[in-house]
This record gives C-alpha cells, structure tokens and sequence, in this order.
C-alpha cells in the first residue's frame, strides 16, 4: 500500500466517478500521460500509420516564416503544453529572426520532466528566455497575462491538435476561456487534424506494432500502480471505433470476459459485461468550416489556415476580435 500514499484526491474522484458510471464507464485521457504513457506517445509519433504529428511538423518547418510575418513585433509566446520541443523550434526560430531582440517564452506544462527537456531542447534558440510553469493551462495562461508589458502581442500555441481531446462544447469553452485572457489583437495558433478516410483513422488509432494498444492499457497497469488495483491486462484489449455522430475517434478498452476488478486505492469495486468498454479518449477529426465556426464563436478572427495534403491537418491563426 505504500505505493498509493501520493495518489491525488483529484485522480481518486476521478476514477470513481468515471467507473461508478452507469452508462458508458470512462477514464480521463490525461492520465494515459505517466512516464510510461509519453514515452509510448512519442513511440505514435513515428509510427507511419500515425501522420498527425508529421503533418503537424511539417507544415511548421514550411510556414512559420509565413505565420510569424502577420504578428506584430514585439511578441511574447505561451505555449499549451510544451511537447517534444521539435515543432515551437521552427517558430520559435521565425520569431527570432523577425524581432532581432529578446523575448519571452512560456511553457505551460503539468509535467515537470517535461519543462525540464524543453529548456533543455531550445535553450539555445537567439533572443529567447525560456520561463517554464508548472500548471494547467489556462491558470499558466493567467500568470502570462499578469507578466506581459502592454505593447507586447501575445501568441499562444496550442499545437498537436489537443484541442481535439476536448469533447464538444467543451472545445468551444476552452477557447472562449483562453480568448477572454487574451487583449484584442493577440493570436492564437491552433493546430486541428482533419476528417479523412476512417479505416485510415483506425489504423493510425490500432497500429499493427500495437503501440497505441500498448499506450492505452497502460492507464490500467497506472491505476494497479498508483491506485493498488488488481486489472488483469489479459482479460481487456484495445478498441479503436470512429463515431460518425462527433467525427471522433474513440479508444475504448474492452473487458473480453464477466469480470469484477478491485480497486482500494478508490474504495471501489467495479464489475464489467463481457464486452463492455471502458472510454479513454476521443480525439475529434474537424472540417475547415467547422474551424472558422468554432473561431468566430469564440471571438476571433480566422486570419489564416495552412493545410497538409498527405495527411489533411490545419494549422489555424486565429486572432482575439
Ligand atoms: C496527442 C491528443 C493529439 O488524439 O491523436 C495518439 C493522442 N492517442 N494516439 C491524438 C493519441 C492515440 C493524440 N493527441
């Protein structure tokens, strides 16, 4: 049990309430993301049936020079949730060479490893001061408002296509919240992979390696650890399903047999049909009329989108009206 004496009141909520579930039991999606959980991640990344992250990549090495040359200097840069660092690099770098004087860069992470590697990955980029914080997104988003000069355009990014986690309308509130912490004229990059094909969609959610399978089941092998349950991996498998109804793909984990699982850490024991799912992540496939409603509802103006052919995904500039 010593193992479950740092587990956060929140993640014990958490669990209970999405397992308790009458209808469709499901887990947050953010705790697929432990050490494990973001290394499998990065695994997704090059994987090829998995272009989002390429496309994403891609058309920042392409356009950042683009992008950058419709802000006005001088610009502070947040960032919601930091990354690898790979694809802020190309902005970061366009940035640089518009303004030729220091500003600041904001990481907004809850992972402190992962603040840790992104100084260290762009440290070195001309003109910029790496100030990483440790918190959710929009109290992070708060503290940058707070620090700000008045003259400064603030760009927030909010790369990968995360906004796609959040199911619908709580996308639309989440960018309404960012949108009344911003001033008028300050941009916000948004990245949004696109609706393609679905059997291309569940290959790149159910790769044949099995890592996304692998990536999911780990928040089981998570509440064992963290929550001293006793999930036994054999009797569950990965499903990947896209729902016409919210053009998302879903990961679900499927119990194979009648099963009941204990989970003390929660005080909660939970029986599963066979067949039923337990619901990990949505993960919202847009069109591009869906994203210039999405921006004008919330108070910006779609300045511009930048699209992928090989593997249709947008990059969306949108700036606070
Ligand atoms: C990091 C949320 C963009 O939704 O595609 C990848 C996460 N899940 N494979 C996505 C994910 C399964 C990913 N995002």
């Amino acid at each position: 049990m010593a193992t479950t004496t740092c587990v956060a009141p929140e993640m014990v909520a958490e669990v209970r309430a999405g397992l308790m579930r009458t209808g469709q039991k499901e887990l947050p999606s953010k705790y697929l993301y432990d050490s494990v959980g973001s290394a499998l991640f990065e695994v997704i990344c090059t994987l090829p049936e998995y272009g989002l992250t390429r496309a994403d990549e891609r058309l920042l090495q392409i356009y950042s020079g683009e992008i950058v040359s419709k802000l006005t200097t001088p610009v502070v840069v947040a960032e919601l949730g930091s990354g690898t660092g790979k694809k802020t690099r190309c902005i970061l770098e366009a940035l640089s060479s518009l303004q030729h004087s220091s500003y600041s860069y904001f990481p907004i992470e809850i992972s402190a490893s992962a603040l840790t590697s992104c100084k260290r990955e762009l440290g070195d980029i001309d003109f910029v001061s790496i100030v990483g914080l440790e918190r959710e997104y929009l109290d992070g988003l708060l503290e940058v408002a707070a620090r700000r000069e008045p003259e400064q355009q603030l760009l927030v990014l909010f790369l990968g296509s995360t906004i796609g986690n959040f199911e619908h309308p709580a996308d639309e509130k989440f960018l309404r919240e960012v949108r009344n912490i911003l001033c008028p004229g300050d941009a916000l990059l948004l990245g949004t992979d696109l609706k393609k094909e679905t059997p291309r969609l569940i290959r790149a959610y159910d790769d044949p390696l099995k890592v996304t399978a692998a990536f999911d089941m780990n928040i089981l092998v998570r509440l064992n650890r963290e929550l001293d349950a006793d999930f036994v991996l054999e009797n569950f498998e990965h499903v990947a399903r896209f729902n016409e109804n919210t053009s998302s793909i879903e990961m679900h984990l499927r119990s194979k047999v009648e099963q009941t699982v204990n989970i003390p850490g929660a005080e909660l024991t939970v029986s599963f049909r066979a067949g039923e799912t337990i619901w990990t992540e949505s993960s919202h496939k847009f069109t591009r009329e869906e994203i210039c409603r999405l921006a004008r509802a919330t108070h910006f103006e779609l300045l511009g989108q930048w699209i992928d052919q090989e593997w249709p995904f947008a990059e969306n500039l949108l700036i606070a009206k």
